[in-house]
């Protein structure tokens, strides 16, 4: 962040409006956004800090089904979910917006027409997976399988959530729809692509070197190295051209003629819903948009997750850019995943802490969240959060270090002096608070306080939010050695003078820690600068410790000192691990009920077609590279059949010999790796996924039929 920018336009990642929000989102994307630009504005920066809910996609239409309701139900009852507990863990956006409202609607479909009417777009018809149960094609969320980055089982059309590949659906394996759980069918269907292959050299070059045409934009040593790490590894390959429109009925419509049924892409509509956001904060607050977006002197900034690095980096940059108009990113900090108590955060497990379930509960303990999130934050790789964790930094950093300084100044001030700051002599000399023996005067304490105060800053200004926030608490032990090497309460009878000058040190370092804790600890910051009796909006960053000495002058009045942190017992801790295996084990109950799922009612007739008989295996071998097969050659009494059946995970050849079995026979025979099958062998499946034969009480004729 070298140079100096005339404004700045910070975003945090639009959350989907299908669920409540957790503190991983809020670790990964949010708070440090809310630092950044808490500490921008303290700074007198001209900033806007947008953040919105993303109300389409698949993500919303999945979970309408789920929960039974409509698609616009779902999106008003988390917007308002999320919307307050953002509110009440203390996101300072300008503006909270929405994607479905008509202003994102207008912008999105004008900033699609627009580059189709430069011609950006090739339109090609493709062959896509669709499911004929539900007469639907199948992108994105609609089709599951394994990640063939990282073998993830449950990867999405579009991308992994476990290692961030931006995927598309053709690349997965064992593609199944997560609609009705079938292998989906191949159908043509017609969209519109980015063709991002034309794109990959300009973003090489802009990533790696911070240059568009020669010109230098950013810097990318500032990038953070997960970021570019994920950016290169996609560029590397080249880009391929990418579908920007859907076969979905929710969304924003494609404002083409030929383009019934169609919807863009949910992650070419959700990025220009930041331009949106900005236009309706522009809008209510009576400011023009437009610099904020297309202004050279404008620093844009998109805070996000790991699984959102790509679409901020590469895709939404590519728009950008093919409009002609805008600004790229001056950076995009994108964070990693945090996980929880030795285990990924799961919301259908029920593995998460919910942010407004814990306002619920803790409705004062707001900053002592975000600062246990900070410190764990997954800056350059995943991170952990416990409970345990959480009581102790609590309780060792907040309570016994920061809190604890803070109420032996206001306390002592009180006792000392009715808390009215006193008159002192400039000369004297105190200790300095660092060491034993070193002595240092009034002056030379004013300028460590400020040269604390910026070290903090140069961390949040490298994107080091936990580096930050200990170089905080380390000002507050400071301000405990400075207390501690003076001995006030020993030095009051004998040298009153000195006690002056110390305390009033003591008293600004309180006052620094107000300015410094104000973008972490937001409520800390308000109750600090209430107890100093000052008005936090006097203050800047880069000036606090002048502020500082012209506020706490001889005879300013102090309030009387209130506890900032209380401790956490142990009972405390036990009770949310406990509330979290009952919320994991509600989730399994629910999760095995829902899976009983009847198939649709059939007919007699339906049932008689099938012909079951009883039949012995007599011979088995396991079907060269294929992990699950096992060619099986079984004795029907009348006659003998081969049949490949995927058991091989659970039974080894040798141990299915001579096993009794039933057999449908009549069903038409397929190829499988080359042998062709002829019949299948039925099997139960129990809750872990495991096989087992269903075979005749006893043994009995091989050819007896079942019905
Ligand atoms: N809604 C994905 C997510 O919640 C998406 C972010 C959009 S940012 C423009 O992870
Ligand atoms: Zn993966």
């Amino acid at each position: 962040m070298k140079r100096n920018f005339k404004r700045y336009t910070v975003t945090a990642a639009l959350p989907y409006a299908n669920g409540p929000i957790h503190i991983g989102h809020i670790a990964g994307a949010y708070i440090p956004a809310d630092i950044f630009v808490r500490y921008l504005r303290l700074q007198g920066k001209d900033v806007v800090f947008v953040c919105g809910s993303d109300e389409h996609g698949a993500a919303i239409t999945i979970q309408a089904k789920k929960e039974g309701i409509s698609p616009k139900e779902i999106v008003d009852k988390y917007h308002q979910i999320i919307k307050s507990a953002f509110d009440g863990i203390d996101m300072s956006f300008d503006i909270y917006h929405r994607t479905s409202s008509d202003l994102h609607h207008e912008t999105s479909s004008a900033y699609f027409k627009k580059l189709y009417d430069k011609g950006v777009f090739i339109e090609k018809e493709s062959e896509q997976y669709y499911d004929e149960t539900f007469k639907q094609f199948l992108a994105d969320r609609y089709i599951k399988g394994t990640c063939p980055k990282c073998d993830y089982d449950s990867a999405y059309g579009d991308q992994c959530e476990n290692c961030g590949s931006t995927l598309s659906p053709t690349e997965l394996i064992n593609p199944v729809s997560t609609l009705s759980g079938a292998t989906p069918v191949i159908k043509k269907t017609t969209h519109w692509y980015l063709p991002l292959n034309n794109d990959t050299e300009w973003l090489l070059d802009w990533i790696n070197n911070g240059k568009l045409n020669n010109e230098k934009l950013h810097e990318p040593a500032e990038w953070k190295k997960n970021v570019l790490g994920q950016c290169n590894s996609w560029l590397k390959d080249g880009l391929q051209p990418r579908a920007i429109t859907r076969d979905l009925d929710w969304g924003v419509k494609v404002p083409l003629a030929n383009a019934e049924g169609k919807v863009l892409y949910v992650w070419l509509d959700a990025p220009i819903g930041y331009i949106s956001a900005t236009k309706q904060w522009a809008l209510d607050n009576n400011k023009d948009w437009e610099p904020y977006w297309k202004d050279e002197d404008t620093a844009l900034y998109h805070f996000i997750g790991k699984d959102n690095i790509v679409f901020h980096t590469i895709i939404f940059p590519s728009l950008l850019k093919a409009h002609g108009d805008f600004i790229l990113p001056q950076n995009v900090p994108g964070n990693e995943f945090m996980n929880m108590e030795g285990k990924k955060i799961s919301t259908s497990r029920g593995w998460v802490i919910n942010i407004h379930d814990y306002l619920e509960q803790h409705p004062t303990k707001t900053d002592e969240l975000r600062y246990v999130l900070t410190a764990n934050m997954p800056e350059t790789k995943d991170s952990e959060f416990t409970w345990k964790d959480f009581q102790s930094r609590i309780n060792g950093e907040l309570v016994a270090t920061f809190g604890n300084f803070v109420n032996r100044v206001m306390v002592l001030m009180k006792k000392y002096y009715s808390g009215e700051v006193p008159s002192i002599n400039i000369n004297l000399k105190i200790n300095n608070g660092e060491t034993e023996g070193n002595s240092t005067d009034f002056k030379a304490e004013l300028k460590t306080i400020q040269d604390k105060i910026n070290r903090v800053g140069e961390s949040i200004e490298k994107f080091r939010y936990r580096e930050a926030l200990s170089r905080l608490i380390e000002f507050a032990s400071y301000g405990n050695g400075l207390l501690q090497f003076n001995e006030p309460w020993k030095k009051i009878k004998e040298d009153e003078e000195t006690v002056k000058v110390i305390m009033l040190a003591a008293v600004n370092i309180v006052a620094g820690l107000a300015v410094a804790s104000q973008p972490f600890l937001p409520k800390t910051a308000e109750k600090l600068f209430k107890m100093l009796s000052l008005n936090s909006e006097d203050f800047t960053w880069g000036n606090a410790a002048e502020i500082i000495q012209q506020k706490l002058i001889a005879g300013h009045q102090l309030n009387e000192p209130e506890i900032l942190f209380e401790k956490i017992e142990d009972e405390f801790v036990e009770k949310e691990i406990e509330k979290l295996n009952q919320m994991a084990q509600n989730a399994a109950a629910m999760g095995s009920e829902s899976k009983v799922e009847i198939k649709d009612e059939i007919q007699y007739d339906d049932f008689s077609k099938m012909d079951f008989r009883i039949g012995t295996i007599i011979e088995a071998e396991k079907v060269p590279k294929a992990d699950k097969l096992l060619k099986l050659t079984v004795d029907l009494g009348f006659e003998k059949r081969t049949i490949v059946s995927g058991i091989a995970k659970f039974f080894k050849a040798e141990d299915v010999l001579n096993k009794q079995v039933m057999v449908l026979v009549n069903l038409a025979p397929r190829k499988l790796r080359g042998i062709m099958s002829e019949g299948m062998i039925l099997m139960a499946e129990n809750k872990d996924g495991e096989l087992k034969f269903v075979s005749p009480e006893g043994l009995t004729d091989n050819g007896s039929s079942v019905s």
